[in-house]
């Protein structure tokens, strides 16, 4: 699906679905409710919508979607019982499962806006559409929803063709694009890469270039090293202060020294020293500490959405952090590069031609941290990136071996099925449960069919 994208035709889709919400919010709409994800591109989403009704005096209502319930259950609890075309739907960021939402938007009168970017669960070419479905997904013309557009990109898009002056807002957009590329600014493409250099030419954010160690941008250059998830620094990740230390006294760097006041000799010499690229990365001038670094701010809002939704919705419209999210912010850190730090080196594993097993289970590493772990683990290639990762153990309130699986680009430019089809196969011949996308999944597995996939994965998958 990733082929030659059609711009005209996606622009197009665009521009019908903003030319009806236009003509309706003058004479039809009165009211908008809104739900989008919970992380930080479905944050910055929802505000991005937010500002737009604001601004275009339309009263709206607000719902974060988590994925976890079914869009029936969930939906059940929002729709208003008496049907009003006077009332529309904004989805953002939340998916695009369409099986689940054409039956329920079909017996609807209101309309229902979708933009999105994450796969389509049907075939849209065969598929007939609600007349009241707004659905706007890029992935449909042929761009990759992870690499080309966030959702708060689309958002954005979207907002400012209805109003212009949303572009002051545009900081938010970027907080999005970070959050779900996980990349320094100069590696964006296609719509995140323009749309993140319009925001920059209205100087809504600042550039620099300089060491990247995403994760840690606002700490000194000890604790950058340390606290770094993207790139995590072997060597340095979770390891204990006098070590880095040492490190940088034989560069003659002064470990206290802000990351960011750094000079360019120092930047040279840490990063041919340690193999850092350097790299850039995107400021908010008008927010202190934390909050400047938009990866960071970004890093914080995901944290933040699974641990207390409330605070990250609060957080977004904050110059300043709060003790308790830096609190939460430096736990995640600290525990995210011990778990990388003893993956890299301590953790038992199984190789077999085509996937590696990493044993997290019996306390090693916290089975609320596997599916982070296995993810930065991916990102940063500290496992074999042409081996689908299978990384996970004992959960011991099902008593079922549950595993977070992962694989990289690079695995997927030399093998047909990603994880979710890699998911499926298991599940047709072990059971089981689970799935996800084609980068990532999760699946729970009795202990026999485990030892029975052990066996036999280089013929499953
Ligand atoms: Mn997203």
């Amino acid at each position: 699906m990733t082929q030659n994208p059609s711009e005209k035709r996606f622009l197009e889709a665009l521009d019908n679905a903003v030319d009806l919400f236009s003509d309706h919010a003058k004479n039809v709409y009165s009211k908008v409710i809104a739900i989008s994800h919970n992380d930080a591109d479905g944050i910055s989403s929802l505000q991005l919508i937010q500002n737009l009704l604001h601004k275009i005096n339309i009263e709206y209502d607000y719902f974060i979607y988590n994925r976890s319930s079914s869009w029936t259950n969930y939906l059940n609890g929002i729709l208003p019982k008496v049907q009003n075309n006077k009332t529309a739907f904004i989805f953002t960021d939340v998916g695009s499962t369409l099986s689940e939402l054409i039956p329920i938007i079909n017996k609807r009168k209101e309309h229902f806006f979708i933009l999105d970017h994450h796969e389509v669960d049907v075939n849209i070419n065969t598929q007939k559409l609600p007349d009241n479905l707004i659905f706007v997904n890029p992935t449909t013309y042929g761009y990759d929803g992870l690499e080309h557009i966030a959702g708060a990109c689309l958002t954005y898009m979207f907002s400012k063709r209805i109003k212009a002056s949303i572009t002051k807002q545009g900081w938010l957009t970027i907080i999005g694009i970070a959050g779900d590329s996980l990349k320094s600014m100069d590696k964006l493409q296609s719509f995140n890469r323009e749309i993140y250099q319009e925001i920059l030419n209205e100087q809504l954010i600042e550039e620099n270039e300089g060491l990247a160690l995403f994760g840690g941008m606002h700490e000194n250059i000890k604790d950058g090293l340390k606290h770094s998830i993207l790139p995590y620094i072997k060597g340095c990740g979770g390891e204990p202060d006098i070590k880095i230390k040492s490190t940088l006294d034989e560069l003659g760097i002064n470990p206290t020294k802000k990351l960011i006041d750094l000079e360019k000799s120092e930047i040279e010499s840490i990063s041919n020293q340690l193999k850092i690229p350097i790299g850039t990365y995107a400021l908010l001038p008008q927010k202190q500490g934390l909050l400047r670094f938009v990866f960071e701010h970004a890093l914080l809002l995901n944290i933040l959405s699974f641990k207390n939704i409330s605070a990250a919705l609060s957080i977004i419209q904050q110059k300043s952090i709060t003790r308790y999210a830096k609190t939460i912010y430096n736990e995640y850190i600290a525990e995210l590069v011990k778990n990388l730090r003893l993956l890299s080196q301590d953790l038992p594993r199984y190789e077999t031609e085509k996937a590696v097993f990493i044993d997290a289970g019996n306390g090693k590493i916290t089975p609320s941290s596997w599916s982070d772990t296995a993810s930065f683990s991916t990102v940063n290639n500290l496992l074999p990136p042409n081996k689908m990762v299978f990384l996970g153990g004992l959960e011991k309130k099902t008593q079922m071996i549950k595993l977070s699986i992962r694989c990289s680009r690079e695995y997927l430019q030399n093998n047909k099925m990603g994880v979710n089809e890699i998911i499926n196969r298991i599940k047709e011949e072990l059971g089981g449960t689970g799935g996800g996308h084609k980068l990532a999944g999760g699946l729970r597995l009795s202990k026999p069919s485990f030892n029975i996939l052990r066996e036999k994965v280089d013929h499953i998958i």
